[in-house]
This record gives C-alpha cells, sequence and structure tokens, in this order.
C-alpha cells in the first residue's frame, strides 16, 4: 500500500480503526484535542468520565470482555497520573489497555512547566510496552506498535506523545490488525503433561483467567470430564468454569469454596491452565493449608513470566490454553483409550460440594432486620442470572462474594485481582457494559470503594447512557480495615468508621439514574429484577450489617502481627 499523507492526528485516529476500537474513555483536554477532533467522523465513541482512573478500569473492562485491546486518554501531567492505579490492576490482569498520554511539548520536557512530570518513568513498572514518541513523522509506526504489543504480551502499553507532535506531517501507511495464534507449545510437554496425567489417581484442574483470555473453556470441560477430573477456578476468576457443571467445585484462594479447597488437597498431579498461581491466590484460607505440596504440577500458561512464581512445575509449557488443552486430550486419549467415567470420584466431588453448600447456607439464613451480609449475598445471588457480567471490587464484602456468585462462561466475572485496589468495580463495569450490551452487567463493591471510584462516575453513566446496576454493599464502614483493628488492634478504630453515608440511592436518583435502598433481605430479588428491567444505570443501595460479629476473615492473616511497643508512651498498646 502506498505511503498517505496524513497529520499525526490522523495517524492515530486511523490506527484506532484498524485495530477495531470504536470507543474511548477519558476526560477532554487541550493536550490532544487536535486528534479528539477527528474521532466521530472515524466511528470512534468517546466516553467523557469523572475521574481518569475510571477511564482506564472501563477501557480494561471492555479490553476484558471483547479480548482486544482497548484506549484511554487524558491531559498530560495530572490526566495521565490519574491512570496509573488503573493501569496497574489492567497489568496485573494481563488486560489489554493502550492508554495514550500526551505529555508536555517537546521543547519544554524537562523545565517544570504546565502539567509537566516524568510520565515515562510513572508508568515503566505496569506496562508490557511503553514509548515515547519522538518524532511526528514516527505516529504511525509507534501507534501501531502499542497496539500489536498489548495485544501480544496481553498487557497494557502506553503511547506518549509530546503535545505539540500532535501536529505536523506523518507519512506512513496504516497496517491492518495482526492476528497470531501461538500454537500448542512443544509436543514434548504436552506428552509428559499426558502421562503424569493418564498415571494420577486424583488429578485436580485449576483454571485460571487464561482459560477465560484464551476461550479455552470447551477445551476444558472435556479434559475434565475425559478425566473425570475436578475443575477449581482460580482466585477471582469465578468464570474460569462454569459452577453448575458437575466437575466444578468452584474458586480456591481468600473467601472462595471449602470444597475447592479441600477437593485440590486430595490431589496427586494439578494441571494449572493459564494461571499464574499468584502468591496471594494460594495461600491457605479457612485453616485450610490446601494446596498440595507433594502433588506434581503441570503449569501451562502463553506467558513465559509467570514460571516458577510461587510453586514448582513439574511439567511448564508456554503455550495458548485452549491449543494445549485439546492436544493433550487427544494424546491422553491415545495413552487410555476408553477411559471410564470414575464413578468413585464423581460421588467424592458431589459429597464435598454438598457439605460445603450446607455450611455456606446455614452461614448465609441467619437473618435480622438489618441484612445480615451473606443473607444479603445469597439472596443477591439467586437473583443475578448467570449470564450477566459483575465486576467486583476489593473489601470485605467483595470477598465474601467470592463464595457467591457463579457464572454460565467466561469473560463474565471482572474483578481487581491482585492489585486489590478498592475503586475497580464501577468503571470496569462501564467499560464491559459497553462491550456486551445484551447481558445485565453489575458493579459489586463496599461503600468505602463505591466513594472512591463509584458515585461519581454514575454521572458518566446517566450522561453516556450506560445502564450498569451498581450494588453497594453499605455497611458504613471500611469493613476489611476494620476487621484488622478488631482482630489485632483491640477494637481501637481510627478511619474505620463511614458514618455518615448518605443515601445513595437518592444521589443516585438525583444524578438521573435509578436508586433503590433495600433494607430487608426478602426485597432484594425484586429490586434487581426490577433494575434489569429498567434499562436505566441504577444504584441499588443496600443497607447492611457490618462490624465484629458478621465481618469474614481477615485479608491478610498471612501479613499482619500482634502490636509489639517499647516506649512506655505507647505500652497501653500492647497486645493483652
Ligand atoms: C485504593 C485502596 N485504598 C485502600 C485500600 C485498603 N483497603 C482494602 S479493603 C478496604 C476496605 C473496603 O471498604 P468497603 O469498600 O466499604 O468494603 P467492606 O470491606 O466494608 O465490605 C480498604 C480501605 C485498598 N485496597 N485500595
Ligand atoms: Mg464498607
Amino acid at each position: 500500500m502506498a505511503k498517505l499523507k496524513m497529520t499525526p492526528s490522523e495517524a492515530l485516529v486511523e490506527t484506532f480503526v484498524a485495530e477495531g476500537v470504536n470507543t474511548t474513555f477519558g476526560i477532554v483536554g487541550s493536550a490532544y484535542m487536535d486528534a479528539l477532533d477527528l474521532f466521530p467522523d472515524a466511528g470512534i465513541r468517546f466516553i467523557s468520565v469523572a475521574h481518569e482512573q475510571a477511564a482506564c478500569h472501563a477501557a480494561d473492562g471492555l479490553a476484558r470482555v471483547t479480548g482486544k485491546p482497548q484506549v484511554c486518554i487524558g491531559q498530560n501531567g495530572p490526566g495521565a497520573a490519574n491512570f496509573v492505579s488503573a493501569m496497574v490492576a489492567a497489568y496485573w490482569a494481563h488486560s489489554p489497555v493502550v492508554a495514550i498520554t500526551p505529555e508536555t511539548g517537546s521543547m519544554g520536557i524537562g523545565k517544570g512547566g504546565f502539567q509537566e512530570l516524568d510520565q515515562m518513568a510513572m508508568f515503566s513498572e505496569q506496562t508490557v510496552y511503553q514509548v515515547r514518541v519522538n518524532s511526528p513523522q514516527r505516529i504511525a509506526e509507534l501507534a501501531r506498535r502499542a497496539f500489536y504489543m498489548a495485544k501480544l504480551e496481553n498487557g497494557p502499553a502506553q503511547l506518549n506523545i509530546p503535545r505539540d507532535y500532535f501536529y505536523g506531517i506523518c507519512e506512513d501507511e496504516i497496517y491492518t490488525t495482526l492476528e497470531i495464534s501461538r500454537g500448542c507449545g512443544p509436543r514434548k510437554q504436552i506428552e509428559e503433561a499426558a502421562r503424569l496425567l493418564a498415571q494420577a489417581k486424583y488429578p485436580v484442574i485449576l483454571a485460571g483467567g487464561g482459560v477465560s483470555q484464551g476461550d479455552a473453556l470447551e477445551e476444558v470441560k472435556g479434559l475434565a470430564e475425559y478425566l473425570s477430573a475436578p475443575v477449581c477456578n482460580s482466585y477471582l476468576h469465578n468464570d474460569s468454569f462454569p459452577q453448575k457443571h458437575p466437575l466444578s467445585v468452584g474458586p480456591i484462594g481468600y473467601c472462595g469454596s471449602k470444597a475447592a479447597m479441600r477437593t485440590i488437597a486430595k490431589a496427586d498431579v494439578v494441571i494449572a491452565l493459564g494461571s499464574r498461581l499468584g502468591p496471594f491466590g494460594t495461600l491457605p484460607q479457612y485453616d485450610i493449608e490446601y494446596w498440595p505440596a507433594n502433588a506434581k504440577l503441570i503449569q501451562v500458561d502463553i506467558n513465559p513470566r509467570v514460571f516458577g512464581l510461587s510453586k514448582r512445575p513439574d511439567v511448564a509449557s508456554v503455550a495458548d490454553v485452549k491449543e494445549f488443552t485439546a492436544e493433550l486430550l487427544a494424546i491422553v486419549k491415545e495413552m487410555n483409550a476408553d477411559l471410564e467415567v470414575n464413578k468413585e470420584r464423581l460421588k467424592d466431588i458431589e459429597k464435598e460440594k454438598k457439605i460445603w453448600s450446607d455450611e455456606l447456607e446455614e452461614w448465609s439464613i441467619y437473618t435480622q432486620k438489618l441484612m445480615h451480609p451473606r443473607r444479603f449475598l445469597r439472596e443477591l445471588s439467586q437473583a443475578i442470572p448467570t449470564n450477566a457480567i459483575i465486576s467486583t471490587d476489593i473489601g470485605n464484602n467483595s470477598s465474601m462474594c467470592n463464595a457467591y456468585f457463579n457464572f454460565d462462561g467466561i469473560r463474565q466475572h471482572i474483578s481487581a485481582l491482585s492489585w486489590g485496589n478498592c475503586g475497580f468495580a464501577y468503571g470496569a463495569a462501564m467499560g464491559a457494559k459497553i462491550g456486551r450490551p445484551d447481558v445485565p452487567v453489575f458493579a459489586f463493591q463496599g461503600d468505602g470503594a463505591f466513594g472512591i471510584s463509584g458515585i461519581a462516575e454514575v454521572m458518566t453513566a446517566v450522561r453516556e447512557n450506560i445502564p450498569v446496576i451498581a450494588v453497594v454493599a453499605n455497611n458504613h464502614e471500611w469493613g476489611a480495615e476494620k476487621k484488622n483493628q478488631i482482630d489485632y488492634y483491640e477494637d481501637r478504630f481510627i478511619g474505620a468508621n463511614l458514618d455518615a453515608n448518605p443515601n445513595y440511592a437518592k444521589i443516585a436518583e438525583d444524578m438521573g439514574a435509578k436508586g433503590y435502598r433495600v433494607e430487608d433481605y426478602n426485597d432484594v430479588q425484586d429490586v434487581v429484577k426490577d433494575a434489569i428491567a429498567s434499562g436505566q444505570p441504577c444504584v441499588i443501595d443496600a443497607v447492611i450489617e457490618g462490624g465484629e460479629k458478621v465481618l469474614a476473615e481477615p485479608f491478610r492473616r498471612d501479613a499482619l502481627k500482634m502490636p509489639v511497643r517499647y516506649l512506655d508512651k505507647y505500652a497501653h498498646l500492647n497486645a493483652k
């Protein structure tokens, strides 16, 4: 194709078009106004948010449900800085967000002029690729590269453009986007994995986020069914295997399924598909040391950086999980033709699931006027259709919900994962809803998190007509942290109470959304149905019980210690 004479702004916008980007998120700014002016004619919707953090989370949410790179853009300096936390969330989620960060003009860099900050250093730890455009003539090339890297390395990329470089001439081609398949990896490892599985007495599959991102659910089901192997979801990936499947035992990790943890503990071979076996996601929970230290481990991931992080694999393969699993099943079938269903194991799985669901039900049906969070979660999870997308935040309730929310398929559980930032859910849900207007999309978060990056974005959802349904678990406290003060600091509550919370339903109404205030668990199911039917942005302000009696065990029991004080002044604070 012949080179086109374009302005850099045109080259940038045409690259978006070539990459299939039709929605961008940000806050308007002079630094990129020359490109922004082209968006409508390029068929690109610009969603104007309340805070750039939400723009980046929204691009992440959209990327997670579509599997394609998505864009956030902001003003140089403070606008770009507001992306930082959300970019890290995208990084640990392996989500291809492309952040366009205009920066101070090329002739002013280093002078401490208006809105200047070293934007390269700021994003260096949470990008798979970053580049500072060093000539307006290179915009098409470098923008393309940012997209390719985001896509091929499954993670955020940063395209940093000195603001004067939006003007000028860029003579270049616009490439169509690349579709590269990675393949199943070397046959040697697939055969070794097949051999281990063929000899296994109790093989267990751990389905990670890669199963969802790699569209590998059918292959994983096929393998599980042939081997009669139970399947656990990895931490905060409740959508990597559907819980209604008879071989599903639910998620391991904090506030997850005891059935999953007791089952994986029995494994003599674990096959981790599309999981980095994150250190936090594999910690003991409910006092169950579930990781089977003596089991053989097969680990398959597309990303070579994940191996040896926290567990030593006996067989490791850098491969596309979908293709690896399909090949593996074929070889397992060759080695072990006509394998019969292992009825004993199925019975064992059923037994573990029953014990856990009875226990969870018992925890959940304790009631009183103010809602017990578990009762509320039980009603909520029964009301939310299993084809819905739920974006979940970080907090005590956002963790408790791990035992309740289940999904029909992949790309439905959008969570903050190991970055663990409060304020993730609402922005991510907006992006998810843009990508999947056909299904209900929920943002589940605590009252604290809703204050960080939720309530203000309800304005965005109304203005841009994005009908997400926010569920605010309103316990009037930063519950997860309060629980630490209860368990370790003798109820000395410092900064843990949120006793001035407004009525979020009323505020939502005032913003033009639908608001519901729920104070009785009996109303939860009707409210959820009504919210889904409304087709409007909704806020369900669920006033739930908080405090010592109802909060789940602390998040970071692994990292906290009882207080020790040596100075007289603080001696009374020593643990008694
Ligand atoms: C951005 C950010 N700030 C602080 C924290 C520390 N933190 C973890 S959980 C939590 C409490 C969350 O409170 P809320 O959203 O009300 O949910 P709850 O625990 O009450 O269910 C806090 C402050 C964090 N994870 N992220
Ligand atoms: Mg709270």
